[in-house]
């Protein structure tokens, strides 16, 4: 599959150009050089998509489970056999590590697909019997057109990660990459095409969120919103879909707090942590942005992370020894270099890292050291805001009050993590963590079927599993009497 050319929106079944005509440039954040062309579509755009879904909704609803199992098979299987190419694409896009392409995101990718496909094989409904009196079966049918919005940090990962649950319950889709990493989306659209998804079942349109995006939201026959991206971003959608009743689910950001106990699995803890810090350069909801040290591993921990974090090579992303490659995009860069300029402003003592970095053949590219600092209080900015770069800071704590304190202190909650060899503390502590997903000496480990989601400000709903299907249908109790 070739992917340096200019993409096309895909709106029932066809590949297209924008109304518009317009065309956004698509930066490759590692070199900063401008890469192909990525459609500018508005609200026109959207309506063609919509009006796609519309059509394709009776037959896709009605075509039966085994069929749209094995349509989503083959989308997964064409994935697979592609992987260099979507690999190549991806860390072209995002500036990722090839690594990373080639071994998280595009896998994950064919396996959302083919999850979903067959958890609709296995999806049931309840029945609630009234002794003698009445029987209640609940059906569950797709909604009908519904909105998908993505980011840029795992970008097919995510797109398949809403698309899948979606089809695979019935339902027809408009989907909207972020205009930053829309080149995967685009291959997929041909691989769509490859595997005989009928017309109109699927549609993505790329350009701004603002444009594109706001339409999908705004638009009154898209049903229910699936989106993952900015807390301020979710906000918006929710304040547009609110008073329209829309079914809404929001993943949103995160300032996960890694919580490390002085009798923890020092190795374990410590190599796991330098990827809770630094995979995808910090650009993971997930990451755990605040570390929390037991006081008195505390100088022991800082020594040793720092050595280590010193060695991480900063590079050319297409490198097998790049540890690091390129943030997603100037702007983005800018953000986080101010973030940590904002750091040093409230005190803290960088112990490495806290620049730019200029890569050889990639000097125009968006690079930064991975950075740690420490001296900040729990809850000055630094703290408290999502950074969303390769950025940690270090704090001490002596209690598990103490650090339960410092840890539900921020507007989020979505994850955390707990290093401790006492099973009662990680539970207790576990239990009295504000965040949707906990994670017990170890990161990132995810079992597709677990609920997947945020508290607070990182979003409502839950993704995955029976969750996702359940988000993606609506729900209708039928009570018939004896
Ligand atoms: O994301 P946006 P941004 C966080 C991270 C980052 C910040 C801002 O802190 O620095 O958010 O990132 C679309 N109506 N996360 O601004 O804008 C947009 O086109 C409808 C955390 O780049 O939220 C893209 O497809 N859609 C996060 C998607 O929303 C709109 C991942 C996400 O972009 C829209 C990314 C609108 N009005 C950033 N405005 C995570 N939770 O993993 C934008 N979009």
């Amino acid at each position: 599959m070739k992917f340096d050319e200019n993409i096309r929106n895909y709106i029932y079944g066809e590949m297209e150009p924008p109304i518009s005509g317009e065309y956004i440039d698509n930066y490759n954040p590692a070199t900063g050089e401008v890469y192909s062309k990525i459609p500018d579509s508005d609200d026109r755009d959207v309506l063609r998509a919509v009006k796609g879904a519309e059509r394709a909704f009776p037959a896709w609803s009605n075509c039966g489970v085994k069929k749209r199992f094995r349509i989503l098979t083959r989308i997964a299987d064409i994935i697979e056999q592609n992987l260099e190419s979507f690999a190549k694409a991806e860390t072209t896009d995002s500036g990722k590590p090839i690594a990373l392409s080639r071994s998280i995101d595009i896998p994950r990718a064919h396996s959302n697909l083919r999850f979903f496909a067959t958890a609709i094989l296995h999806f049931a409904s309840e029945s609630h019997y009234m002794e003698r009196e009445a029987i209640n079966y609940t059906l569950r049918r797709p909604i009908g057109t519904v909105g998908c919005i993505s980011p840029w940090n795992l970008p097919l990962y995510l797109f398949t990660w809403k698309i899948a649950p979606a089809l695979a319950s019935g339902n027809c889709v408009v989907a909207k990459p972020s205009e930053i990493t829309p080149m995967t989306a685009y291959l997929l659209s041909r691989a769509c095409k490859e595997a005989g998804l009928p017309a109109g079942v699927l549609n993505v349109v790329h350009g701004y969120g603002h444009k594109a995006g706001q339409a999908i939201v705004e638009h009154p026959s898209v049903k229910a919103i699936s989106f993952t991206g900015g807390t301020e971003t979710g906000r918006k959608i929710a304040e547009i879909a609110a008073p329209k009743f829309k079914k809404l689910s929001l993943e949103l950001g995160g300032k996960n707090p890694n919580i490390i106990f002085a009798d923890c699995d020092f190795e374990k803890m410590m190599t796991t942590t330098i990827r809770s810090s630094f995979s995808n350069q910090g650009q993971i909801c997930l990451s755990g942005s605040r570390i929390f040290i037991e006081k008195h591993l505390y100088t022991v921990f800082r020594d040793e992370f720092v050595k280590r974090v010193k060695n991480l090579t900063v590079g050319n992303p297409f490198s097998d020894k790049t540890d690091l490659g390129a943030v997603v995009s100037s702007a983005h860069q800018s953000k986080v270099l101010n973030a940590i300029d904002l750091a040093r402003e409230e005190g803290g003592q960088i112990l490495c890292g806290g620049n730019a970095v200029k890569v050889p053949k990639c000097e125009k590219g968006y690079f930064i050291q991975p950075t740690v600092i420490e001296g900040l209080d729990a809850h000055c900015r630094t703290n408290q805001t999502e950074i969303f770069g390769p950025v940690v800071t270090l704090i001490p704590f002596e209690t598990e009050e103490e650090v339960l304190a410092y840890a539900n202190s921020t507007e989020y909650g979505l994850s955390a993590t707990i290093w401790t060899q006492n099973i009662s503390r990680a539970q207790r502590v576990a239990d009295k963590l504000d965040a949707g997903i906990v994670w017990i000496n170890t990161w990132l480990t995810r079992d597709l079927r677990t609920p997947f989601g945020g508290m607070k400000n990182s979003g409502t709903g839950r993704e995955g599993g029976w969750e996702a299907l359940r988000f993606f249908t609506e729900p209708k109790n039928v009570c018939i009497h004896f």
